[in-house]
């Protein structure tokens, strides 16, 4: 017989860039990945990892059948006798202890958006409020700190912009995409500042490579405050028109000069200067990026509240090539937080870090993996988890797997038997992103797409699919009413005017909203309207109304027992977290993390590149190779270890008890570290 050979048109959603993919299949297996040309986020450029969907879906170590453990053995059963049987331990622990002793768990694999959503449905309409997910350490940080300062997080337009600014983000390897965008700006003339104490890729690319000291930036970003106030280039009028609290800020701000600057966050003085000075220099037209490197230390919200504050200081509000603020893409909710808030039930963690869950509606991880071990402040019983591998990337692995394994009943879905799974009692194979039909708006460029779902294995669900097959078992089957994905999507669709028809025969998407122009905004969806540089709100909750600059622990207090600040989590270009770690070929490439160390470090310590050592924290330690990085690439006495890798997990040693204030975001940043010999080879 002759093979059957397809092309699906669809998106790579192993990053926030979602390329446009062609899918080749033979026979209905997937034998190919390339760039879609025509797609108008990625005009056929890919990174490395899309080609490894291929090696993904089909690898020999997926899940294919529903387990259970028996004991310490494995037994395979039928996926509906599986999701009886939970379906029926959850009744039981519902009628005794309270829904709320059931959480979810979505983890970043998942997706967000819709997949995002049906997870918070799933879990208040059985009557639980506690929704746990990736986002205790992941974006609320930084959405929290737009929606504080401008009650919205506005779309950073890089590829109009005349001064890009990456502040602790990435792009080469978590976005790859996007610095096409980064590329294009430069072309017409922008220019590129980096914010990172490391020699990033995107920081080899910068014209000003500015390098504090971690978790030092709300000092850097509060000089820069001072240099636009004190060189009068700041708009008056609009901040007085359109923002609370500039005098207070400035007035803060004033101690903050360039030498004070560069004796706490490193940042030689001539720098900030500079850095103030290509500010200035862009007619507002800055486009300020912050990433994920601002938000995992024990003063992130605040930084990040100084950092995007300057967007109102340098007028890029509404700005073409600065902050727009566009439509979104009118989507039903799929959430049920008007209908059942379940607020008076306590979710987990919105007393503690209130922040958290006001802004994003989010249970706090750690303070739930602690209370399954305490009971505190109530039991949780049971947990069904998605798209997640906490045992490796949340903080303290250790204690998290403690937790999962104190839980009463625990289920896992996941492509793999991975670390946390193997804590489960029942893990169930989920289908692959290419496997579920999704809408998903690429609101940079207001572009909407239908992602086609491939055939997968038979008995691996979909999210919708699950969800909606526990809570028809449960009695809660009004909340999920649609027969499948594509009916799902129809009902999302419904108030945008763009049906799933138009979609389903438009594989590149199709344009939603009106092209960004330059306007000015004069208000904002937060408490008083303007944009609070002061937050009367915060300081109502018992927090600083001003982003008051707190020095991170390591400088504050140095312990000599822990001379090292290490910073973990910079993304790699291959491995997305945990996954990708069972792709030989990626596996080959980089077997291990590699801890980075400054050279002069690695000679007082007498370690070669390539040495085994031991890491040291207050939670743990960990063994891993040493990676010498050049002069420049660290400052001294800092390090850097990516997480992921089983065999040197990096979240061994990282903090559950140590936040950021504001979000709960663990210290996973600027952790006090030493070093020390293996058998003798350092
Ligand atoms: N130390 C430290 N730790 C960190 C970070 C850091 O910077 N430093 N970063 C944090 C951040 S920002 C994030 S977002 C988290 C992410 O951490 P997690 O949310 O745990 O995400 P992944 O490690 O990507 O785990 C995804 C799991 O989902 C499975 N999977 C893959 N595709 C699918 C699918 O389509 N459906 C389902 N159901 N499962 C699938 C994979 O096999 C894998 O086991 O890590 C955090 N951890
Ligand atoms: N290949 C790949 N792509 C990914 C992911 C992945 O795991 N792999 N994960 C995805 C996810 S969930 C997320 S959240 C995004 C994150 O994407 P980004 O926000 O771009 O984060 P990173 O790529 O980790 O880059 C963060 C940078 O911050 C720096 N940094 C660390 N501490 C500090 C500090 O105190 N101050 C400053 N200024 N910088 C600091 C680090 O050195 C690092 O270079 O990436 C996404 N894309
Ligand atoms: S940049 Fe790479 S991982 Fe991200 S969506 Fe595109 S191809 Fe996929
Ligand atoms: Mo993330």
């Amino acid at each position: 017989m002759a093979v059957r050979r397809d092309t699906v048109k669809t998106l790579c959603r192993m990053c926030a860039d979602r390329c446009g993919i062609v899918v080749s299949l033979e026979d209905g297996r997937v034998v190919d990945v390339r760039g879609n040309d025509a797609h108008p986020w990625s005009h056929g450029r890919l990174c490395v990892k899309a080609q490894a969907a291929v090696d993904i879906v089909n690898h020999p170590d997926r899940l294919l059948h529903p387990l259970k453990r028996r004991g310490r053995e494995w037994e395979e059963l039928p996926l509906d006798q599986a999701l009886d049987e939970i379906a029926q331990r959850l009744r039981a622990i519902i009628e005794r202890d309270g829904a709320r002793s059931v959480g979810v768990w979505k983890g970043e694999a998942a997706g967000f958006a819709q997949q995002e959503d049906l997870a918070r449905r799933f879990i208040h309409a059985v009557g639980s409020p506690n929704y746990l997910s990736n986002d205790s350490m992941c974006w609320v940080g930084r959405f929290a700190g737009f929606k504080l300062v401008f009650g919205a997080w506005p779309n950073v337009d890089i590829e109009n912009s005349r001064c890009v600014v990456m502040w602790g983000a990435n792009p080469p390897f978590s976005r790859p995409n996007l610095t096409q965008r980064i590329t294009a700006a430069r072309r017409r003339g922008a220019k590129l500042v980096v914010v990172d104490p490391r020699l990033s890729a995107v920081a080899r690319r910068a014209d000003l490579h500015v390098a504090p000291l971690p978790g030092t930036d709300g000092a850097l970003a509060l000089g820069l405050i001072r240099e636009l106030v004190e060189s009068r280039s700041v708009d008056r009028e609009y901040v007085e028109r359109a923002t609370v609290g500039f005098e207070q800020l400035a007035a803060y701000a004033r101690s903050f000069t360039s030498d004070v600057v560069e004796r706490e966050t490193g940042v030689p003085a001539a720098t900030v200067v500079e850095f103030a000075r290509l500010l200035r220099g862009a007619g507002g037209r800055v486009a300020l990026y912050p990433g994920n490197g601002l938000e995992h230390h024990e003063n992130g919200v605040d930084t990040i509240r100084a950092i995007v504050s300057l967007n109102a200081l340098l007028g890029t509000l509404g700005k073409i090539g600065g902050s727009v603020f566009a439509q979104p893409l009118p989507l039903r909710d799929l959430t049920l937080y008007e209908e059942r808030p379940l607020t008076e039930l306590e979710p987990i963690g919105a007393d503690r870090f209130p922040v958290l869950y006001d802004v994003r509606r989010e249970c706090h991880t750690m303070t739930a993996l602690r209370g399954i071990l305490t009971g505190d402040p109530y039991p949780l019983r049971a947990m069904l988890l998605t798209g997640a591998n906490p045992v490796l990337t949340n903080p303290n692995s250790s204690r998290v797997v403690e937790a999962l394994s104190a839980l009463e009943f625990f289920v896992v879905r996941d492509l793999f038997m991975t670390e946390t799974a193997a804590l489960a009692d029942y893990v169930l194979p989920a289908a692959s992103f290419l496997e579920r039909s999704e809408v998903h708006a690429h609101h940079e460029i207001g572009v909407v797409t239908l992602t086609a779902a491939i055939d997968g294995p038979p008995e691996a669900q979909t999210e919708y699919g699950f969800w909606r097959a526990i809570a028809h078992r449960l009695g809660a089957a009004e909340y999920f009413p649609w027969q499948d994905d594509r009916e799902l999507n129809r009902w999302l669709l419904g108030p945008t005017g763009i049906t799933l028809e138009v979609l389903e025969a438009h594989p590149e998407g199709v344009h939603y909203g009106s092209p960004a122009k330059d306007e000015v905004v004069e208000r904002f969806p937060t408490p008083t309207g303007r944009i609070e540089l002061v937050s009367e709100h915060l300081a109502d909750l018992g927090y600083d109304a001003l982003p008051r600059y707190r020095r991170p622990a390591y400088l504050e207090a140095p312990d000599p027992e822990f001379p090292f600040a290490l910073m973990t989590g910079a993304r790699s270009l291959l491995f997305a977290h945990s996954r990708g770690h069972n792709v030989a070929r990626f596996a080959a490439e980089a077997p291990t993390p590699g801890l980075e160390m400054h050279p002069d470090d690695a000679g007082a310590l007498g370690v070669a590149d390539g040495d085994t050592v031991r890491l040291v924290t207050r939670i743990g330690a960990i063994e891993t190779p040493v990676r010498v990085v050049a002069a420049n690439g660290l400052p001294r006495r800092c390090l850097q270890l990516t997480h992921g890798w089983s065999g040197a997990n990096a979240n061994a040693v990282t903090h559950d008890d140590r936040f950021d204030r504001i979000s709960g975001f663990p210290l996973v940043k600027s952790v006090e570290a030493r070093i020390e010999p293996v058998g003798g080879t350092a």
